[in-house]
């Protein structure tokens, strides 16, 4: 691989193979950044909106026609995408690692995590069932039936930048829907190549003999402008945006408002409780994923970690070890496991939380800027034990912080955990069978996601995806998550001689 002063060379020749246009990259008004050097990578040209209300109008017309089209052959574009993907893993990967910041592995996971969603999405496609529902009137018999819902529209964060975009289409297309995809602005470069690797999928399609309307799917590049004409189009029934809860605040209302769905993944604050009974070891290594892993910017880290006070001083010291000699680097650089912030805002944020954390009582490790080229940000990781839940405690800050609090009581721990506006992700270090039930119970975790013995980040796509309060309510990827992306019908039929009425009703004529 090339050496970190050709990134944006690089980049471009990644992108060029992949297809994406030359004319796209250049002197347009959305900055492409890396956070490993802070370099520009390309000047993205935006999309006007009236080119966006074109694509809306075309992916509405596509999906008039693909509707149509049986689920199970809608599943072969997914199959090749998947294809496509397995044979585009390690540029797409690299892709992530130098537009989003993520290490090798989390770039190649992230990549992995496409091919998944499209590997569970083509045996749906097969498997789009409903149910036969019993009847009170004879000879009569009554179901429910899914069909495609039309444009889903696809807002994406910088964090995950190719693989939520994943999770809603490859659901969506199988569902029968067209997909319109507003990435964020920080990403706009892994946005067209995955777009571009789509497209060699759909000319495969074509080339099987299959027929795909001109229009199924489409990238805005552009601002809040685009977001918001995507938003408020009476032509997308529905919209499933990823982002910050502020985000979430203006999207929800205004979707509603014209009756559209969303499907809301917004922000997370998650905790783990670490019982007397927890493997130490394995803890550990679950803390230090789940707390530093992806520099502290997945929805699903953990920010709240209550520790027993049995086990506190030997887990917290360990802890504060790793801390302390964790690897924090260029990402693309074979054994770094903590890469750079996003930006400077987030590296901003992130020391405005400190200083709150320690005006509030806190004791911070970490949290320093390490190899401080102008442009980027690289910071350790901070462990900040805090006498109580308060503050920053209780606001989701998108960087590696891990705010460490003692507990005594069980019930207590978990009282904390729920008492925060998010409810994302969650998990449980215990071997205590008690402990470990009642924490999965119905008065247990109240988030969407809750773990045993595993941190709370890194959720395979089989499950369904998301979580409660703040957080939105949304459900993506496995499960019966797509059943957001279709509209529901229920369907009596009569096939006696008579015409009976549901609740004895007459109305003889
Ligand atoms: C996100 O951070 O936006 O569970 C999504 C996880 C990943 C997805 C995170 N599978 O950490």
């Amino acid at each position: 691989m090339h050496e970190l002063n050709t990134l944006p060379a690089e980049t471009r020749e990644i992108l060029l193979s992949l297809g994406v246009p030359a004319a796209r990259l250049d002197g347009g008004s959305v900055t492409a950044r890396t956070p490993i050097t802070g370099e520009v990578l390309a000047e993205v040209v935006a999309d006007t909106t009236d080119q966006a209300n074109a694509a809306i109008e075309r992916a509405h017309a596509a999906f008039q026609i693909w509707r149509n089209v049986p689920a199970p052959k809608r599943g072969e574009l997914i199959r090749l995408l998947g294809e496509e993907l397995r044979a585009s893993k390690d540029v797409l990967g690299r892709l992530v690692s130098v537009e989003a910041g993520k290490v090798t592995s989390e770039g190649l996971g992230e990549v992995q995590e496409m091919i998944d969603i499209c590997d569970f999405a083509v045996g749906l496609s097969r498997q789009l069932y409903g149910l036969t529902i019993a009847t009170e009137r004879a000879d009569h018999r009554m179901m429910e039936t899914w069909h495609p819902v039309g444009v889903v529209g696809v807002i994406s964060a910088f964090n995950f930048p190719v693989a939520v975009w994943s999770w809603n289409a490859a659901l969506a297309l199988v569902c029968g829907d067209a997909v319109v995809w507003k990435p964020s602005e920080k990403t706009p470069l892994t946005a067209l190549a995955t777009d571009a690797i789509l497209q060699r999928a759909i000319a495969r399609y074509r080339a099987e003999g299959h027929e795909i309307p001109e229009g199924l799917t489409a990238v805005l590049i552009g601002g809040a402008d685009i977001g918001e004409l995507l938003v408020d189009h009476t032509r997308v029934p529905v919209i499933s945006a990823t982002g910050s809860t502020r985000m979430g605040r203006a999207v929800g209302p205004r979707v509603a408002a014209r009756f559209g769905r969303s499907i809301l993944e917004l922000g997370g604050n998650n905790a783990a409780i670490v019982a007397p009974s927890a493997d130490l070891e394995l803890t550990l290594r679950g803390v230090a994923f789940a707390a530093m892993g992806t520099a502290g910017q997945r929805c699903t880290t953990l920010r709240r970690l209550f520790v027993h006070d049995s086990v506190y001083d030997a887990l917290v010291e360990r802890l504060k070890g790793a801390y302390r000699s964790v690897t924090v680097g260029s990402p693309l650089k074979e054994g770094n496991l903590v890469g750079p912030l996003i930006d400077k805002a987030a590296f901003d944020g992130m020391q405005k939380a400190l200083e709150a954390a320690r005006a509030a009582g806190g004791s911070v490790v970490g949290g320093e800027r390490v190899e401080a080229a102008q442009d980027a940000y690289y910071t350790r990781p901070a462990l900040v034990e805090m006498p109580a839940q308060t503050g920053p405690v209780l606001e989701e800050t998108f960087a590696p912080i891990l705010y460490v609090i003692r507990y005594t009581d069980f019930a207590d721990a978990l009282a904390m955990q729920n008492d925060v506006p998010q409810g994302l992700s969650s998990s449980c270090f215990t071997n205590d069978l008690r402990e470990a039930e009642t924490f999965l119970s119905a008065s247990g975790s109240d988030c969407g996601i809750a773990n045993v013995n595993i941190g709370p980040s890194g959720a395979e796509i089989g499950g369904a995806f998301g979580g409660e309060k703040e957080t939105g309510g949304g459900r993506e990827s496995g499960s019966d998550a797509w059943k957001a992306y279709m509209r529901r019908a229920t369907n009596t039929i009569n096939y006696g001689r008579s015409l009976p009425l549901a609740q004895g009703v007459k109305f003889d004529i």
